[in-house]
């Protein structure tokens, strides 16, 4: 028996790092496979392949355990990602650009819920701090502050002139590492100053294995530092799909501190002697974090009215 790490799947394909480092290409045991389905066009009859995986389908991240020189079945994972399809991701770093796109609290707002929604640990890194002054760097910080209160780790770089690159380095160390962040971030600027030739190695890897423009890209794990990183970018574009209003408040951790008399609250704007909305007046929570949840359960409400037509 031996195991290793799932690195990429290509047409039913598994390639898997071994414990001892070398590289394997083998198939799953028949009952862990994906199967093919077709779907017919009633119109042209023609066939429309498509794929679904039976419970228990290993995936990329996955420790495969293998015997007789198939994966004969999975560990635990400690959680999945959907966009990637990646198992067992330690962290999703989420790149923030300090300016060009503008800083918006709401969107990181935005992107901690949807990570945190997944368990997921966030790692947010502020790029393009070189576009700052320092009296904007220095206000932006004092913000940040009340996010790394709340227990998640801040980086500042600018990924053009190599500041603050080690730190993100350090961070990957042993970790899979998933990127994500708004197209424009500067997510491929960073990895490359972190990793440098990542993104050539990643595309002649592609193309090693046979992946044109016009296929479905995979996702594949690239080890780095005895950890991973994905080579598909995370969500860059967000919405609160997925999320019931009655959960969203306790994905906003930073609220867990304060209680609210009122056992039913949605802790809204313009509930009289609502405990999290006195926090707010008090200063201890952050006002554009009230915000942010305001109008995120707005749309959520949206939807659902839209949904049901009430
Ligand atoms: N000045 C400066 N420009 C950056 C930095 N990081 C990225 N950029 C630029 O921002 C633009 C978008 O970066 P890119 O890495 O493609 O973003 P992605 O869409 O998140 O992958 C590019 O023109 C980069 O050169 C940085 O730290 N400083
Ligand atoms: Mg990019
Ligand atoms: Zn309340």
């Amino acid at each position: 028996m031996e195991k290793g790490r799932i690195l990429n799947l290509c047409g039913g394909v598994y390639k898997v790092l071994l414990e001892d480092g070398s590289i394997v290409s083998i198939k799953a045991r028949g009952k862990l496979r994906y199967e093919k389905k077709y779907m017919v066009n009633e119109k042209s009859l023609s066939k429309k392949e498509v794929l679904t995986t039976v419970k228990n389908t290993p995936k990329v991240g996955d420790i495969a355990v293998i015997e007789n020189g198939m994966i004969d079945h999975y560990q635990i994972r400690k959680n999945e990602m959907v966009r990637p399809d990646i198992a067992n991701v330690d962290q999703i770093l989420l790149v923030f650009a300090a300016k060009e796109p503008d800083f918006s609290f709401f969107l990181l707002d935005l992107f901690l819920v949807n990570i945190l929604k997944q368990r997921i640990k966030p790692l947010i890194v502020i790029s393009k701090i070189d576009k700052l002054s320092e009296e904007e760097f220095l206000d932006l910080k004092e913000k940040l502050s009340y996010y790394e209160a709340m227990g998640y780790k801040v980086l500042y770089v600018d990924s053009k002139h190599d500041k603050g690159i080690d730190l993100v380095r350090d961070e990957l160390r042993g970790k899979i590492t998933v990127l994500s962040g708004q197209t424009g971030a500067g997510k491929s600027t960073l990895i490359n100053a972190v990793v440098p030739g990542f993104l050539l190695k990643t595309q002649e890897i592609s193309q090693a294995l046979g992946r044109g423009k016009h296929t479905t890209r995979e996702t594949s794990l690239y080890p780095y530092l005895g950890g991973f990183i994905g080579d598909t970018p995370g969500f860059s574009k967000l919405d609160v799909i997925g999320i019931s209003k009655d959960e969203l408040s306790s994905l906003f951790v930073d609220f867990d501190g304060y209680s609210c008399r009122f056992s039913d609250c949605n802790h809204t704007e313009g509930i009289k002697g609502c405990g999290i909305h006195e926090a707010v007046c008090e200063g201890k929570v952050l006002a554009s974090r009230y915000d942010s949840y305001n109008k995120m359960y707005k749309e959520i409400l949206k939807k659902w009215k839209y949904l049901y037509q009430y």
